[in-house]
């Protein structure tokens, strides 16, 4: 047995609090720290609890052993940062919902779990309004984990919630306290066989995985219950086992079991470290997982140290470290060194992301979870143009932060354009822009990028003649507009014979009619026609390069505006991803946008859930997230990129508006 789970010491672990939105993370958060003696500041009133939009980071110590706790977000929005954190945490704590119904929307994150293969406890919160069978909640997660779920905790009922709770190894009976440990009481009688049920489902999960425990059941010998926890926990490290444990952070009920599983069953950061593919043994490792610009210490690289240690003023990844901090309580302290295992927010490491590795020594590479692509956009802009700089640096800054968030400058619009993760996610960013940057911008609907283009092809003749002082201008030119199959973009070509228009001016044309697609009629750029100059006439001294543009800008004009103008709109194609109840929903809602089903399919990598195709105009996805999310439990998710650009016959007022 290791040094930690026998008592004291051992190295500081890490535990991620996840789970989804709402379901209690930062609450049981804080109640975890409190029982620890950490306590950081909790909101007076339950209502003014706002959803997490960002990682927060707490260090504790919880009998003798050192911990990092990871509360993250549990907004969708903000899944890549909860991402990170699981990435370098030892055991992750699943937050779920006391309701059968809501099972689903833990899905995405059990699959998270299980293919990184990261250790993880569920713990069933809000207990205190439980209003069905524990078993009747199991069953439905169960639906979404090939991993046995072990109940560890019976529930004791008096009217609504529980009261208390069975432990289901041990066997003895809790009352729950406000604010203090659970008070050991007489094993309600009628609560004798629902126990012995659970145990005998716990011992036989575990039976699976052990010839000796086997043996035991078969011979109906009761195992001793020093042999269970150690099988429960070689079980829950190899990912064989899923223990579940039941409680209400708000009420501080349950959280003293919790601690005592996660400090009996969290692996050591050498266990996590060889998981992760680090060799036990060489220079100091860490990893960063987290970057934020504070105010005053300037950039931090939250990191986890898998391997030795780091002293300030180190040499890391070729930046000198300027300084190590850690989280004691609310505020941050700065700290000389730190151990192997500490999660550590460091100072000042230029040029250094997040997800990448550091190292004293020779470079490792580690895999860091991609970020999602952006599902929405809003167009940002400053009140006051000088400010234009300040914004860029500011935006450059938040993206290295959030490398979920993404700016693009489209050079057809001029827009800044914000990508992210959804209303929320972005919301948050501008608001980080007010708060932390002191940057007012506005936001707007990003432009659709409409095109235009021509049904008919129309000669037009044009004649440039001015008679200003001096020399006048003159040109005079014939031009064919065409219209060019979808995609051929746009040609010139120059039919002049016997140098009725001079060699020397025809390029002049050819720039001209180029220009001059850049507006068409509607105000977008025309695609898809060909210009050919097949006459003119040109005057000895009046004619010039600028006289010939004038001219050729004027047929332009004239000629688009009779060869039948249509404008484009751009239609991608869509790739929305549901679990497969909500298949139909998401047809319904593609077609409600223009869409145009392509087909469906279950997704070879996620069982249950279905990939719907569909060609949607571009002008009708800015708020598709929103709406699928709202329909799908939060659950849907989307990909898009360009695919044509096609007619837009009078339909897409709404979309351009
Ligand atoms: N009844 C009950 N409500 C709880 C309990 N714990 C949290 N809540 C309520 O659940 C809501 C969300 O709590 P948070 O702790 O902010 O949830 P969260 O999981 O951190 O939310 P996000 O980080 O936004 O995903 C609040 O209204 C809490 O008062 C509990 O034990 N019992
Ligand atoms: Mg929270």
């Amino acid at each position: 047995m290791s040094a930690s789970s026998s008592g004291q010491g051992g190295r500081e672990r890490a535990a991620a609090l996840v789970g989804p939105y709402g379901s209690g993370k930062s609450t049981l958060f804080e109640a975890l720290l409190a029982a620890a003696g950490s306590p950081v500041k909790r909101p007076g009133d339950a209502r003014n609890r706002t959803m997490s939009t960002e990682l927060r980071l707490g260090h504790c110590s919880y009998l003798g052993n050192a911990w990092s706790l990871l509360d993250c977000p549990g907004s969708i929005e903000f899944a890549h940062e909860a991402a990170c954190a699981l990435g370098i945490a030892d055991i992750a704590v699943v937050v779920c919902e006391p309701e059968p119904a809501r099972a689903l929307t833990v899905a995405p994150l059990l699959r998270h779990l299980a293919a990184q293969h990261i250790p993880h406890i569920l713990f069933i919160n809000k207990v205190d309004v439980l209003d069905c069978p524990v078993r009747e909640i199991i069953a439905a997660l169960q639906a979404h984990t090939d991993r046995p779920l072990v109940l560890r905790q019976v529930p004791i009922r008096e009217g609504q919630g529980a009261a208390g709770y069975v432990d289901v190894v041990s066997e003895r009976a809790y009352r729950y306290r406000k604010g203090q440990a659970s008070e050991l009481m007489q094993l309600p009688s009628d609560m004798q066989d629902r126990e012995k049920q659970a145990y005998d489902a716990l011992v036989e999960v575990l039976a699976d995985h052990d010839d000796a425990l086997l043996e035991k059941i078969l011979e109906d010998v009761k195992p001793s219950t020093e042999e269970v926890y150690r099988q429960l926990r070689k079980d829950l490290a190899a990912g064989a086992v899923t223990e579940v444990l039941l409680g209400a952070g708000e009420h501080d009920h349950g959280i003293r079991r919790l601690w005592k599983a996660l400090r009996h069953d969290a692996p050591e950061v050498q266990q996590t470290a060889a998981r992760r593919g680090i060799d036990g043994a060489g220079e100091s490792l860490a990893q960063v997982f987290k970057t934020a610009y504070a105010g005053h210490t300037g950039k931090l690289s939250y990191a986890r140290i898998w391997r030795g240690g780091l002293k300030d003023g180190t040499s890391l990844a070729g930046s000198r470290l300027g300084g190590i901090w850690r989280m004691p309580g609310a505020e941050a302290a700065k700290v000389p060194e730190a151990q192997q295992g500490e999660v550590v927010a460091l100072g000042r490491l230029d040029g250094v992301g997040t997800g990448a590795t550091l190292s004293t020594g020779a470079a490792v590479a580690l895999t860091s979870p991609e970020p999602p692509p952006p599902v929405y956009a809003l167009a940002i802009a400053t009140s006051d143009r000088k400010d234009d700089v300040k914004l860029s640096g500011a935006l450059q800054k938040l993206v290295e932060e959030d490398p979920s968030l993404r700016i693009d400058h489209d050079a057809e619009t001029g827009e800044t354009v914000l990508r992210g993760q959804g209303e929320i996610h972005l919301n948050a960013v501008i608001e980080r822009l007010a708060r932390q940057y002191n940057m007012k911008v506005t936001t707007t609907r990003p432009q659709v990028p409409f095109k235009e283009t021509i049904r008919r092809a129309v000669h037009q003749h044009s004649r440039l003649k001015r008679q200003t002082g001096g020399h006048g201008q003159f040109a005079d030119v014939k031009i064919d507009i065409a219209p060019l199959p979808r995609g051929e973009g746009f040609v010139f070509h120059d039919r002049i014979v016997g140098g009725a228009v001079p060699r020397q001016y025809i390029p002049a044309v050819g720039e001209a009619a180029e220009d001059a697609i850049r507006k068409g009629p509607f105000g977008f750029p025309v695609v898809d026609v060909s210009v050919t100059l097949v006459d003119g006439t040109f005057h000895s001294v009046d004619s010039s390069d600028m006289a010939f543009k004038s001219a050729t800008r004027m047929a332009m004009t004239e000629g688009l505006a009779k060869a039948d103008p249509v404008m484009l709109e751009p239609i991608d194609r869509v790739t929305v991803s549901v679990p497969n109840e909500f298949t139909a929903k998401a047809q319904r809602l593609l077609t409600g946008r223009r869409g145009q089903i392509l087909g469906y399919a279950e997704r070879p990598d996620r069982p249950g859930w279905d990939d719907v195709e569909a060609l949607v105009p571009q002008a009708e996805l800015h708020d598709f997230i929103i709406e699928l999310r709202s329909q799908t439990l939060g659950l849907g998710s989307y990909r898009h990129a360009f695919d044509h650009l096609a007619e837009a016959r009078g339909r897409i007022e709404r979309g351009a508006a």
